[in-house]
């Protein structure tokens, strides 16, 4: 099996920024690597993250946006993510099911044991083997995100709803540091950059040898 890689992190933390860095370490590092992304990877999960984030005034509820989620991801998993794995392929993924305990957790505050229930029913036993959140305070990620395009559904919630994601995200890492770990997202992205090198490193990713060409 290959191996199952994943950024996560309040909005605007980074993570598209950092995306083609990890991409281009990995490769360096003789990973074949699939980027993909949740919700979204497939025809059926990007039509799922149409719905999801749109604009619509109706509101959604919070058990329905949980499902949604999941349903996405079920068909992520059977159509690529398990593929790529078994053709020992790297998959790197923005975003998986951390940000669901984080935003349909911590920020809907849905009940953690139905989403447990749920990531045991879709993925049986396959978590990532390294998730790495970017950190940094609400502030910074929502002034970064605010200089791009109109904010998406859940884009529109306020701060507190984002801290208690942050919050979530925290508590992951807490929880499981053999494969969830912080990299601090609140410096310049060069330092950010280091950080993330450092971790793949640590968690047995890339070998800075290889990287180097030695
Ligand atoms: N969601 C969910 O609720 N439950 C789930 O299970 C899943 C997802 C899987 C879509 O995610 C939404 O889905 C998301 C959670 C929810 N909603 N929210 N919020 P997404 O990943 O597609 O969207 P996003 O979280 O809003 O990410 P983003 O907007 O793309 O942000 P980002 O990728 O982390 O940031 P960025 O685009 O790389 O950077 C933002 C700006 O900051 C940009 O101008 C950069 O140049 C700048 N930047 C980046 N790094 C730095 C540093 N270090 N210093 C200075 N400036 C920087």
């Amino acid at each position: 099996m290959g191996k199952f890689i994943t950024l996560e992190g309040i909005e605007g933390v980074g993570k598209t920024s950092n995306l083609r860095y990890i991409k281009e370490l990995l490769e360096k590092s003789g990973h074949d690597c699939v980027l993909t992304r949740e919700p979204g990877g497939t025809n059926l999960g990007e039509a799922l993250r149409g719905l999801l984030l749109s604009h619509a005034d109706e509101n959604m509820s919070a058990d329905s946006e949980l499902l949604m989620m999941f349903a996405a991801r079920a068909e992520h998993l059977a159509k690529v993510i398990l593929p790529a794995l078994a053709n020992r392929q790297t998959v790197l993924c923005d975003r998986f099911t951390e940000a669901t305990y984080a935003y349909q957790g911590g920020g809907r505050l849905l009940d953690v044991d139905k989403i447990s229930e749920l990531e045991d029913w879709v993925q049986g036993e396959l978590r990532p083997d390294l998730t790495i959140i970017l950190d940094a305070p609400v502030e910074i990620g929502r002034a970064r995100a605010g200089n791009r395009s109109a904010p998406d559904r859940i884009e529109k919630e306020h701060d507190d709803f984002f801290q208690r994601v942050r919050s979530a995200y925290i508590e992951l890492a807490e929880h499981y540091p053999h494969r969830i770990c912080l990299v601090d997202a609140s410096v310049g992205l060069a330092e950010v950059q280091k950080g993330i090198y450092e971790k793949l490193i640590d968690y047995g990713i890339v070998d800075p040898d290889v990287i180097a060409g030695n």
